[in-house]
């Protein structure tokens, strides 16, 4: 056992769920009239509503005891004074320093005029691109920016540029390629033209197989349609740390965005890794993307536990997975923008915190990361939202919308919002035996067929959702709400006593794919593995 499950504040908080979970989430509402006022939280122009949620004033109280009892404040300041919090990569984790005023020290260095170097150079760079300054070999401006890098080099900056597109300029677009299935590069190479594109190899560590094999085909593709080496230099930029393996791929160290090992790749898009963001919406849009999580990392670090929004939605989180036993959570954005949102936050919360070891080596004995999903409403409620309502699992959900639309066409928001408002209620009234009863005597159905149909129109309720509403999704709300679920994936794995901030569970199918490559390449059959291995391996290079 460990000593967080045997901890007074743990204790307390799971003497107290078989209370919460005995009452249906309809009767707290009938039982309190102000369960909105006390369970939501308003900073700027987001809100956030808790009350769909099984909590009353006590479970709150002992959820606030349990962060205290794991000294949140003080990992907070452990996080933003530059400790190495990172304790398994010696490292601190500093997303908060790209977004900064004020100095931030790293190893005895204010490592701010750095960053706000590499922004300059950022907005130099996309300026100079995007108002057709600099040219392509052709003297002909640049219309397309591909950039290449996966996972943290990739999700960020993709769903970032995806919820921006209504800032984007009508003269350039933006691609990315991450995968390492040729069919990504080639589908989006066949659109281009060589003499007016420009390639952003994106990589912290420059070693990525994916993204340094997809660099190399990317430039064997412009130097086979029309472009020279000598125009290597004015058609690929790389954003790294890894300066000489940069210039050892011909890239030019004057066409290197640089960035630290204090960034880590989940967390990097505010740094030189969000040049295709500026490139696609702006320099201007990307100050303010910044502003919008310097504003969150302030209101994270200053307001008091129970009015702060990411350690309200974090402690939610505990609530259901620890003590309600939600394996999964799904992210529902009512927002066509937001949807690779999910995608995004998916390695944001299963890579940080889908951990089985204590920052101290021991293994732990209470659930961590849920699996994270999800798709724009109001897509979901026609393919998965059947389980959500009637299902057998214990689902959370974010429901997540803005009050504005970016295209006020006809009655679409206002049907859009309506759906969000129903089914975030139904997930919570549901629909009780005498009341699918009454619907269908009112709909004239006979007896018998009334009593065959009643059990498979009930809805239990009761299941639990939290609401985020915003004015519009403009670049500095989104800024804030993306800082609001890296603070709120912090604050879990506080609870939790796990470092965040590592991922060696990536690195085991980088090793074996090494060594099945090289025996991919002989023509004997494999052998060396276990028996469905080789069977698979000898199938595919029968029918290669
Ligand atoms: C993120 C992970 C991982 C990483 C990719 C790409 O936190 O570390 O997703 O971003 O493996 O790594 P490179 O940027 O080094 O190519």
């Amino acid at each position: 056992m460990s000593t967080l499950t045997q901890s007074p504040a743990w204790l307390a908080l799971q003497a107290h769920q078989p209370i919460m979970a005995q009452q249906h989430l309809r009767e707290l509402f009938k039982q309190d009239s102000h369960r909105f006022n006390k369970f939501s939280l308003l900073f700027n122009d987001i809100l956030l509503d808790y009350a769909k949620q099984p909590v009353n004033e006590k479970t709150i109280n002992l959820l606030l005891a349990l962060a205290r009892q794991q000294r949140l404040e003080n990992s907070m300041s452990r996080m933003f004074s530059g400790e190495k919090i990172n304790n398994t990569e010696h490292r601190a984790a500093l997303h908060i320093a790209l977004r900064a005023e004020h100095a931030v020290i790293v190893d005895g260095v204010d490592v701010i005029p750095e960053v706000k170097q590499v922004l300059q150079q950022m907005a130099r760079f996309s300026d100079a691109v995007r108002n057709g300054e600099k040219k392509g070999y052709s003297e002909k401006a640049f219309t397309d920016v591909v950039n290449i890098g996966i996972g943290g080099s990739d999700l960020g900056p993709v769903m970032v540029t995806e919820a921006l597109k209504s800032y984007g300029s009508p003269h350039l677009s933006v691609h990315f390629v991450s995968n390492i299935d040729g069919a990504q590069l080639s589908e989006t190479l066949k659109q281009l033209d060589p003499a007016t594109t420009l390639f952003i190899i994106a990589s912290k560590t420059f070693t990525t197989q994916e993204t340094i094999t997809n660099a190399h085909s990317a430039r064997h593709w412009f130097l086979a349609h029309g472009g020279k080496e000598k125009d290597i230099a004015i058609h690929f930029v790389a954003v790294s740390t890894n300066q000489s393996a940069v210039e050892k791929f011909g890239i030019d160290a004057e066409n290197m965005f640089q960035f630290w090992d204090w960034v880590g790749g989940r967390y990097s898009l505010w740094s030189a890794i969000g040049l295709p963001i500026a490139m696609a919406v702006g320099m201007d849009n990307f100050y303010s993307l910044l502003a919008g999580a310097r504003e969150m990392d302030q209101h994270f670090m200053t307001a008091p536990l129970e009015k702060n929004l990411p350690v309200m939605l974090g402690l939610i989180g505990i609530w259901q997975i620890n003590f309600f036993s939600a394996t999964t959570h799904a992210i529902l954005p009512y927002d066509q923008y937001l949807h690779r949102f999910p995608a995004y936050l998916q390695q944001l919360e299963m890579e940080s915190n889908g951990k089985r070891i204590t920052r101290d080596g021991e293994v732990i004995d209470y659930s961590t990361s849920p699996v994270v999903w999800g798709e724009p409403g109001t897509n979901g409620q026609h393919a998965f939202y059947q389980l959500l309502h009637q299902g057998t699992q214990t689902v959370s959900a974010d429901f997540l919308a803005p009050c504005q639309s970016q295209h006020p066409i006809g009655n679409h928001h206002r049907l859009l919002l309506a759906n969000f408002f129903a089914q975030t209620e139904a997930m919570m009234r549901g629909k009780n035996q005498s009341e699918v009863r009454n619907e269908l005597i009112s709909q004239k159905i006979p007896e018998a067929s009334l009593e065959a149909l009643l059990p498979h129109k009930i809805f239990p309720g009761n299941h639990p959702t939290t609401s985020i509403l915003f004015k519009k999704l403009d670049p500095k709300t989104l800024g804030s709400l993306i800082a609001l679920y890296e603070h709120k994936v912090f604050v879990q794995s506080v609870i939790w006593d796990i470092n965040p901030f590592d991922q060696w569970g990536v690195e085991l199918g980088k090793q074996l794919a090494g060594k099945i490559l090289s025996e991919l390449d002989q023509t004997e059959s494999a052998n060396s593995h276990d028996a469905s291995t080789n069977g698979l391996m000898n199938y595919f290079k029968e029918n290669q």
